[in-house]
C-alpha cells in the first residue's frame, strides 16, 4: 500500500489534501507535514492544503486557496477522515485520483487507494512512517513539528492507551527536529482565562451517575455568560476524565439547531453508540450530534447501559 501511494505522489504535478472538518491537530498536522514532506522531496510539484481555517490552530498551519480548475489533473489525499460527510471541502471528489489515509475504525470506504490503520496512534504517526518507506520523502523541521504536535494531540499527551512502542519511538526521532517544543505546547494547551472559568463551572456542574457515567449541559445560555463560542469549549472535555470515578463521560454543547455531544470513555467501547446518534470515531473518543434535550438523555441512556455492563464485568 505503502508503494502505491508514493507511486501516486511522484506520478502528479499537483497534489491537493484535505482533511476533516472542525480540525484538531492530527487533522491539520498530518495534512500540512504531508504538504511539506512532498514539497522538500519534490520541490517542482505543486502541493496544497485545503478547508477552513482554524483560528485556534493556526501556529500550526494556514490553508491555501485553491482554484476549482486545478483539480482537474490532480492527486487528492484525505487526512484523518473515516466518513465523507466529514470531509473538509466537497471538491475532494473532484481529482483525477483519491487516496484516504486515516487511522478511525473504518466508516465510509472511499478513495482509488484506501490505507486505513485502526492501530495508529494518529494519522500524524502514519505520514511519519510513510515519510521513511524507502527513498523518496524527505522530513523537515517544519514537518516534523506538524507531526509532533498531530501525535501529542491525539494521544493526549501519551497518555491515551492508543500510545504504542512505535509512538514513542516516532516521538522520539521527531524530537531531533530543532523546534520550539515549549512554544508548540503552549500553542496547544495554554488556556484563556473564560476557559479556566468554564472548567470551573463544569467541576461545579457536573453529574456522575452510578455506573460511571459523567455528563455536563452547557447551554447557550451558560456560553454566553462566558463570553464562548460551541468550538472553544473542545479545549475543556478532557476535564470529567480526571475525577474518580467516572468511566465514561459526555459533553453536551448547545448551538443553533442543534446539540454537539462529544464523548469520552477510559473502558467502555461508545462509538457505536456515537454512529447511533449522527455521529462516529474512536473506539474512546467519539463525536456525535443530537436534536433536543430529550434525544441527548436518550443518549446518556445508551452509555449508561454499556458503563454498567462495563463495571459489571470488572467485578
Ligand atoms: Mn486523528
Amino acid at each position: 500500500m505503502l508503494d502505491e501511494i508514493l507511486t501516486a505522489i511522484e506520478k502528479f504535478n499537483t497534489i491537493i489534501i484535505h482533511r476533516h472538518v472542525r480540525p484538531d491537530p492530527d487533522a491539520l498536522g498530518s495534512q500540512a507535514a504531508l504538504q511539506e514532506v512532498i514539497r522538500v522531496s519534490y520541490p517542482e510539484k505543486q502541493v496544497f492544503s485545503v478547508g477552513e481555517n482554524e483560528p485556534s490552530l493556526s501556529f500550526l498551519a494556514e490553508m491555501d486557496d485553491v482554484d476549482d480548475a486545478l483539480y482537474a489533473n490532480a492527486l487528492v489525499i484525505v487526512c484523518d477522515t473515516a466518513n465523507t460527510d466529514r470531509i473538509d471541502d466537497e471538491r475532494y471528489q473532484r481529482g483525477e485520483m483519491l487516496i484516504k489515509i486515516d487511522h478511525h475504525p473504518e466508516v465510509d470506504q472511499y478513495g482509488d487507494l484506501q490505507w486505513v490503520e485502526p492501530s495508529a496512534s494518529s494519522t500524524s504517526e502514519m505520514i511519519y512512517s510513510l515519510s521513511l518507506h524507502g527513498e523518496l520523502l524527505h522530513m523537515n523541521t517544519t514537518a516534523a513539528r506538524l507531526l509532533y504536535a498531530g501525535i501529542v494531540g491525539d494521544t493526549g499527551r501519551f497518555m491515551y492507551p492508543n500510545t504504542t512502542k512505535r509512538t514513542m519511538a516516532y516521538a522520539g526521532d521527531l524530537l531531533a527536529y530543532d523546534f520550539d517544543r515549549q512554544q508548540l505546547f503552549d500553542g496547544l494547551y495554554q488556556i484563556k482565562p473564560e476557559i479556566a472559568k468554564l472548567k470551573g463551572y463544569i467541576l461545579q456542574n457536573y453529574i456522575l451517575g452510578e455506573s460511571g457515567l459523567s455528563t455536563i449541559r452547557l447551554t447557550q445560555d451558560i456560553m454566553n455568560e462566558f463570553g464562548l463560542d460551541a468550538s472553544q469549549t473542545s479545549q475543556t472535555v478532557s476535564t470529567l476524565g480526571e475525577l474518580e470515578g467516572v468511566v465514561a463521560w459526555v459533553m453536551f454543547v448547545e448551538e443553533k439547531n442543534q446539540i454537539r455531544a462529544r464523548l469520552r470513555s477510559k473502558g467502555p467501547i461508545i462509538n457505536h453508540i456515537a454512529e447511533a446518534f449522527h455521529g462516529g470515531g474512536h473506539p474512546l473518543a467519539s463525536g456525535a450530534t443530537v436534536y433536543s434535550w430529550e434525544e441527548a438523555d436518550k443518549l446518556c441512556q445508551a452509555l449508561d447501559v454499556v458503563c454498567s455492563a462495563y463495571a459489571k464485568k470488572l467485578k
